[in-house]
């Protein structure tokens, strides 16, 4: 366990944004000086002095996740049940007094940006890696309670966590570049405060994110998952059945989330059934955006929920003209009311299935956290169920699976508790529950039937492609 420097207090109210739940900021923690970390740590002080000709003052690191149930409900007000992972974005930090921002990768593949640190502009159009971390200067610097403008800051930064893969690269990057901004102005943001602001920040590169990968990459604790609500943003440890490990796999299928409007597609397709059952239930309906406040307002059971979908659409795609016959407007004003600039052009939205996804997938976070607490005999083959019927409707009523994904799954078959897809899929990675005794074998099989068959394997180290995992911590200082 790393050193613990301090885990700064809280002082004042007026930097608080949103409810707190906690008083907790990420804690500042000594520089590891061994293993891997303390190794990666070095090579990027060598290369930040290379390029700056000057030590870091401190480094923030922020990890990625894994989503072990609960996939595409959090933008719609459900809760998820992620772990944080030991793969992580590390940022080195040091001030300049030229009010420039100087952002540097370790990689070269990622090139270098540099601008007026207090005139930040995010070309959405453009999916380029820097706007991460543009947008969590924006972040800050509009809701972190700033006094006065930024201070220039030169960065570089250092990511182990597969791009693109459904491990929240994205959301660590935003995260571990808000925090090394707020810590740079000294200021004290709880973690649920940055959560936030990088959950909303994070929004500026396109995406309509839910908030779980901002949220779990700071609430993180070694060895428990959690569950995270929102609204406020809350989380609950949950200590996992003994015996159970989870084994991520990437299919080496990467999908860039901000690049393509499938994932704004499927926010829009469960605002447009949110909104077309609101006006059903005589509310107002623009004033509704996601089926769980729908929930709340009428009262009703998830179950019950999954009953008025069936009751309301049909299992079809619904026309835009049709959807604005249904909510008596215009395609002009949907545009505006409802969808986000890269889904106006879309011309057909399924309503039916990506609601009973949503509704089906939030009960089972709920079974999933009740299976882990009740301790029953039969725990790990209930959570492998749950896991299985979240894959079934991932894929068939939300269809943001892969076909090697689907391969991966259909593998684990027989060796597996249960496995799916986490993150937003489209390829990326599969997560599956295995006997810690047969992690092993479970493992050589993928290698042998998968990976040993699939040519973006070739020449790769395979433990950054398959390995398991335990829950890691959150975001933290190095100093
Ligand atoms: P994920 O599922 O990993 O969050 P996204 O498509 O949401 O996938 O985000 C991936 C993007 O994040 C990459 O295209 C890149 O712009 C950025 N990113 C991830 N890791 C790094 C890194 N180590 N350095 C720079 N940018 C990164
Ligand atoms: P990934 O795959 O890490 O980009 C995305 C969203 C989450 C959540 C999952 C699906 C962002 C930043 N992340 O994760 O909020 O909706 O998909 O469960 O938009
Ligand atoms: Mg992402």
């Amino acid at each position: 366990m790393p050193e613990v420097i301090s885990s700064p207090p809280l002082t004042g109210t007026s930097r608080q944004r949103g409810k707190e739940m906690s008083t907790e900021c990420p804690p500042i923690q000594k520089l590891p000086t061994e293993g891997k970390q303390a190794e990666r740590l070095a090579t990027l002080q060598e290369k930040f002095k290379e390029k700056y000709t000057k030590t870091p003052d401190f480094f923030a690191r922020a990890p990625g996740r894994v989503n072990l149930i609960g996939e595409h409900v959090d933008y719609c007000g459900y809760a998820v049940f992620p772990m944080a992972i030991e793969q992580d974005i590390l940022v080195a930090v040091s001030t300049n007094s030229a009010g420039t921002l100087r952002l540097s990768n370790v990689e070269d593949s990622f090139p270098s940006h540099s601008s007026d640190i207090n005139k930040i502009e995010i070309q959405k159009e453009r999916p380029a890696w820097f706007n991460y971390v543009l947008c969590a200067i924006k972040g800050i610097a509009e809701e972190g309670g700033m006094e006065g403008p930024l201070t220039g800051l030169d960065m570089m930064v250092s990511g182990n966590i597969p791009p693109s893969s459904g491990l929240s690269s994205s959301s660590a990057l935003v995260c571990a570049a808000a925090l090394a901004v707020s810590h740079a102005h000294d200021l004290l943001l709880s973690k649920e405060t940055l959560a936030e602001i990088c959950a909303s920040c994070e929004r500026h590169v396109g995406t309509q994110g839910g908030g779980m990968d901002q949220a779990i990459s700071f609430l993180g604790t070694s060895g428990t998952a959690r569950v995270i609500e929102f609204n406020p943003l809350r989380s609950t440890p949950v200590t996992l059945p003994p015996g159970a490990t989870f084994v991520v796999a990437n299919c080496l299928a990467p999908m860039n989330k901000a690049a393509t409007s499938h994932y704004n597609c499927r926010v829009m397709e469960c605002r447009l059934a949110c909104q077309i059952m609101a006006k059903k239930a005589g509310l107002v309906w623009k004033e509704y955006r996601r089926l769980g406040d729908l929930q709340k307002v009428l009262g009703k059971s998830l179950p019950e929920m999954m009953t008025l979908v069936s009751d309301t659409f049909e299992p079809r795609p619904y026309s835009k003209e049709e959807i604005c016959e249904l909510l008596k407007t215009t395609p002009a004003a949907l545009d505006k009311t409802t969808l986000s600039e890269n889904t106006r052009h879309i011309q057909h939205f399924k309503l039916h299935d990506r609601a009973q996804h949503v509704f089906s997938e939030a009960h089972r976070v709920w079974e999933f956290k009740r299976i882990c607490e009740e301790e029953s005999e039969t725990a790990l083959a209930d959570l492998g169920r749950l896991m299985q019927d979240s894959h079934r409707s991932t894929k068939l009523l939300y269809e943001c699976s892969h076909p090697k994904l689907d391969a991966l799954v259909e593998l684990s078959q027989g060796m597996s508790l249960g496995a799916r897809l986490t993150g937003a899929g489209w390829g990326g990675c599969m997560v599956a529950l295995i006997k810690e005794e047969e992690v092993e074998n479970y493992k050589a099989k993928l290698v042998e039937e998968f990976y040993n068959e699939t040519p973006e394997a070739q020449g790769r180290d395979l433990s950054t492609i398959l390995f398991s995992s335990q829950p890691g911590s959150g975001a933290c200082i190095f100093k």
